[in-house]
């Protein structure tokens, strides 16, 4: 059987509880939003496959639970992250004021050149957050992108992950550290799809995985680095 290399990007995202991590990548991963989320346990992965200018690239994107008991477990689902997607809501002054504590993490866990995203969730509610205090933050935190979002109307969330594929590819073309730090080749068997002439980032909604909950444990962590690098 025909074989093609298709690049998988480990993608994580963080930020307090209910700030809309699940919803996020829900409205990405499926384009639906539910009201009354259930809170997420431990860490959670979907993958979705992608076309990047005619590149097909393989997301697996890891949604974190904003619980204080389950931090110290999250921090070694970093390894092997090509970027990082950090939430806060727009709504809540809260979220936004423990985006140190985060950043802090992410300090001690991920790679250096991890591609950094500053995410304003729920941007059709009321805000507390202006777009000048988040840009200030931004820019003093060494981040690469800033998008406010709303995983309910979906606005901005494609275009989000969009950017974020083309950051991460562009640093893997400027940093031998950052490419070998991330993701592994993935083999996948050719199909009718890989000579699709789009160009722009988009779904291939028949790749689109269901959730797989992965309850926090040492069998969890050891699966977790076997898949890793
Ligand atoms: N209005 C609005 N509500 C949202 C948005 N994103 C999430 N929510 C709601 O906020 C609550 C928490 O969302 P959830 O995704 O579980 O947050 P998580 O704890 O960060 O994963 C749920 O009731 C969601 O329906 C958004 O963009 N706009
Ligand atoms: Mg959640």
């Amino acid at each position: 059987m025909n074989k093609e290399s298709v690049p998988m990007f480990k993608f994580i995202v963080i930020g307090d509880q209910s700030v809309g991590k699940s919803s996020f990548v829900k409205q990405y991963s499926e384009s639906i939003f539910i009201e009354t989320h259930k809170p997420t346990i431990g860490v959670e992965f979907v993958k979705k496959m992608v076309v990047v200018d005619k590149r097909k690239v393989e997301l697996q994107i890891w949604d974190t639970a904003g619980q204080e008991q389950f931090r110290s477990m999250i921090k070694s689902f970093y390894r092997g992250a090509a970027a990082v997607f950090v939430l806060y809501s727009v709504n809540q002054r809260d979220s936004f004021e423990k985006l140190h504590e985060w950043l802090g993490e992410l300090q001690e866990s991920a790679h250096e050149e991890i591609v950094k995203i500053l995410v304003g969730n729920k941007s059709d509610l009321d805000r507390e957050i202006s777009i000048q205090e988040a840009e200030k933050f931004m820019n003093g935190n060494n981040f690469s992108l800033f998008f406010e979002t709303s995983a309910k109307t979906g606005q901005n969330v494609e275009k989000v992950f969009v950017e974020a594929v083309k950051l991460v590819i562009m640093r893997m073309f400027t940093s031998e550290s950052f490419k070998n730090s991330i993701k592994t080749i993935k083999k996948t068997p050719a199909n009718s799809r890989q000579n699709t002439s789009r160009n722009e980032l988009q779904d291939d909604s028949n790749q689109i995985q269901k959730p797989i909950q992965l309850q926090v444990t040492p069998q969890a962590q050891k699966q977790e680095e076997k898949q890793c690098c």
